[in-house]
């Protein structure tokens, strides 16, 4: 009775978002969300008998294997058996872009954390009690913890990547201003609140379903198969949704699935593998730590006319996604600046850390913390603020970039420009030295914070998808696409385009699971791209069905299809007059003509291109920019910081979900200053994690979010590459993050002008607190 009343609540709140409210539309999975019936994959029925499973890992970031005993772990008490690199039938390689990585440790360990064993055993409790009996000797070598050391000795992932606009070499000699400078930024735990898990079955003949948290369902069932040496349509991937991913399950998801696949291949029985947070945040890798090397050259009217990095990517020990992140770094290592003479290279240095991954804005953060700290030493060392280097130095229309691509349709300059009307800011320029004057033992800083970012897989090849829609007899819609549903709200999206296309209201609409054998060989939902790969999939097939039904509608009504057929609010119209024909007699109608309803389309993004060869091409289908103007005040006896206000300029373009598009900015932007300012990753030299454990490692919280976030949408054309002119919402924003690292350490100038600049992220209290009292 009373969850028939609540459901009869949440139809009708279904019904009044309707597609004239889509501009204030919700992330419709928020209803599932707060009435706690979202499934995730340990909300799984599992079938009875399931088996679970714990991985037993390696207690040494390198060695050599000397012996492992796990008889007494063999011989507890409900443990159905322990499976190692031994039984793999196929092969023991789970790399992606390189084959590098065992799924199960041989003769070496290479991180701490690495994947031994799977123990199966009737319950997880017992599993991970005979983990514990297990004995392993391990014959240590030497541990590589950061990146400098493993170029010192010659430890790289592959060669390096260049990348050259003009020549720098000559641009230096004719600079007025050269600085040179190191950089540090650390890594970044994604702390999903859904840790890695998935959950295999075994079907018929030796067929295998594995529900996985996953970002790349593809990639899961490649791996699996290739592990298992049997063919692909032997596995189907399924996902109903994600408790956040981050980045942290495009590849290493992988892993866990294929372990819990491989137990079901042996047992013929369901598995069952999730990792509890100590084991998740002990063997899975994070955003890559950088240490970078900078030279900037300025004229004398503080134009950049030259720049020159060397970032050495702390990679970990194997390559995971290291190079596809290393070059996004190049990609965005001049940001939202013009710079015409430009040499950037990145190094991946192999070490022995777990190996690190995707994270929200894939290398390209990295790259723009150094050349805002190279404008801020520029800026600090000539004796003018780094909002005048930052602003004459801004992209235009037709600017190159150091990859060959024109920037077209640039709304640098306009967010600037309108981020510094909007919000007043040299009257918050104005407060904040007035405030500097008055006060001795608290100091305010302020920042800007400009943004340009790609969009697009920087791999060509991976910028395609696919939507298979149904239209059902009694005129409800069923979509499947390769979108993941991870928090982002891609669903709601994707139920908004069949919505404004049909003209019915949304709760018509399902967005199936994301499922490998209704929609295959998919690139996983990351690079911000899967609202717009998918989206304008999901908008082809349900164009397709439209023309479809047109002609149906032309031959019940009698008119012909040069008349103007539309439908609006579940009704058919010809030239603007209302007909009798409602959506679902169409369908009917379309049913009894043996219509198809059914449809499947294919988006590639047209134009894209890049030679690796000569570094050069068109990568990304558009750029979205924005500017953040960030306000902090610092407690200089104490060292502790708030943040009095971030205030943003957004290109959204034209947003067709304004809701679910804050929540993106306002998600990634406190992601970004928690990266900047709090979450100290810590591994000592033995390569073991330090900040294992939430009490060790400090995310933001409430507390930590600033007092005033204000995000007001540039006014812009928008672009046809978006869908919908809609800009893809998901990594950007999180470099505004990058202004809190700098309004901080303007507070700090204010407070000890003999502040020898550092820029060594995070700037935790501790560093605020140290720098306040350093000459
Ligand atoms: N993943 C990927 C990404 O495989 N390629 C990319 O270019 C990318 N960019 C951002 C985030 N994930
Ligand atoms: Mo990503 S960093 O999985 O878009």
């Amino acid at each position: 009775m009373h969850k028939n009343k609540e459901n009869k609540i949440l139809e009708s709140k279904l019904n009044k978002v309707s597609i004239a409210l889509k501009q204030s539309i919700k992330n419709l999975d928020s209803y599932t969300h707060v009435r706690g019936e979202s499934l995730y994959v340990d909300d799984i029925n599992i079938r009875q008998g399931t088996f679970h499973g714990v991985v037993f890992d390696s207690p040494k970031a390198h060695g050599k294997i000397k012996s492992i005993d796990y008889s007494k772990a063999e011989a507890l008490e409900g443990v159905e058996r322990i499976f190692t690199y031994k039984d793999i039938p196929g092969k023991n390689e789970i790399g992606g872009i390189i084959a590098d990585e065992p799924l199960f440790a041989e003769d070496e360990v290479h991180f701490w954390g690495m994947p031994i064993a799977l123990i199966v055993a009737e319950s997880e409790f017992i599993a991970r009690k005979a983990r514990g009996l297990i004995e392993i000797n391990i014959e240590d070598l030497p541990v590589i913890t950061t990146a400098k050391e493993a170029k010192a000795k010659g430890s790289f992932i592959n060669a390096p990547r260049f990348f050259s606009l003009g020549d720098t070499e000559k641009a230096f000699q004719e600079c007025e201003y050269v600085f040179e400078g190191e950089t540090f930024s650390n890594g970044q735990e994604h702390l999903y609140i859904e840790a890695q898990g998935a959950y295999a079955e075994p079907l018929e003949n030796g067929n295998i379903k594995i529900t996985s948290s996953t970002q790349g369902p593809t990639s899961v069932q490649k791996t699996i198969a290739q592990v298992l040496g049997v063919a692909m349509h032997k596995i189907e991937v399924d996902v109903t949704r994600l408790g956040g991913g981050f980045g942290g399950k495009e590849d290493q998801a992988t892993p866990w699935a294929v372990m819990a696949a491989l137990a079901t291949y042996h047992l013929s029985q369901s598995v069952k593998l999730i990792l509890n947070r100590h084991d998740d945040l002990r063997m899975t890798g994070k955003r890559h730590p950088y240490e970078s090397t900078y030279k900037i050259g300025l004229s004398k009217g503080l134009k950049i006319l030259a720049y020159q990095t060397e970032f050495l990517q702390n990679s970990g020990a194997a390559a995971d996604l290291s190079p596809a992140i290393a070059e996004r770094t190049l990609f965005h290592a001049t940001n939202s600046y013009y710079v015409p003479n430009v040499t950037t290279k990145v190094l991946s240095c192999k070490t022995n850390l777990p190996p690190n991954t995707a994270f929200r804005g894939f290398g390209g953060p990295q790259g723009m913390f150094v050349i805002e700290s190279a404008i801020a030493k520029a800026a600090h060392e000539i004796g003018v603020s780094a909002k005048q280097i930052q602003e004459i130095n801004l992209l235009d229309e037709d600017d190159t970039f150091s990859y060959g691509q024109i920037a077209e349709k640039v709304e640098a300059k306009n967010t600037w420009n309108s981020a510094k009307n909007i919000f007043s800011s040299d009257a918050l320029e104005q407060e904040v030295a007035e405030f500097n004057r008055n006060n001795r033992s608290f100091k305010k800083g302020l920042s800007f914070m400009p943004i340009t970012f790609g969009i697009s897989f920087t791999n060509t090849p991976m910028n395609h998808a696919r939507a298979l829609v149904h239209i059902y007899l009694d005129g409800s819609i069923g979509i499947s696409t390769a979108a993941v549903e991870m928090g982002q709200g891609v669903n709601t999206k994707m139920m908004q385009i069949a919505a404004d296309v049909f003209s019915v209201s949304i709760e018509k609409i399902k967005i199936e699971t994301t499922n490998t054998t209704r929609v295959a060989n998919t690139s996983p939902s990351a690079a911000s791209s899967t609202a717009d790969l998918n989206g304008k999939a999901t908008l082809m097939a349900c164009n397709s069905l439209l023309e479809r039904l047109k002609i149906v509608v032309s031959e019940d009504l009698d008119v012909s299809e040069e008349d103007n057929i539309t439908l609006k609010e579940e009704v058919v119209f010809v030239n603007g007059q209302k007909s009798e024909l409602s959506w679902t007699e169409l369908i009917s109608s379309a049913m009894i003509k043996r219509v198809a309803l059914t449809e499947n389309a294919h988006y590639a993004t047209p134009e894209i291109h890049f030679d690796k060869t000569k570094e050069k091409g068109h990568p990304f289908a558009y750029h979205v920019y924005g500017t953040a103007i960030t306000t902090v005040t610092i407690d200089c006896t104490r060292g502790t910081y708030e943040f009095d206000s971030v205030k943003i300029v957004h290109d959204y373009g034209k947003s067709m979900s304004e809701g679910i598009d804050l929540g993106q900015v306002e998600g990634a932007l406190i992601q970004g200053i928690g990266w900047m300012t709090m979450e100290e990753i810590a591994y000592n030299e033995d390569g073991k994690l330090l900040s294992n454990a939430l009490s060790t490692y400090k995310i933001p919280d409430i507390f930590s979010v600033p007092k005033t976030v204000e995000v007001i949408p540039v006014e812009t054309e928008g672009n046809d590459m978006a869908i919908l002119k809609s800009k893809a919402v998901g990594e950007p924003p999180l470099m505004y993050g990058i202004g809190a690292y700098f309004a901080l350490q303007n507070a700090i100038k204010a407070f000890n002008p003999n502040y020898d600049l550092q820029f060594h992220a995070p700037m935790t209290p501790e560093k605020v607190l140290m720098s306040l009292y350093k000459n």
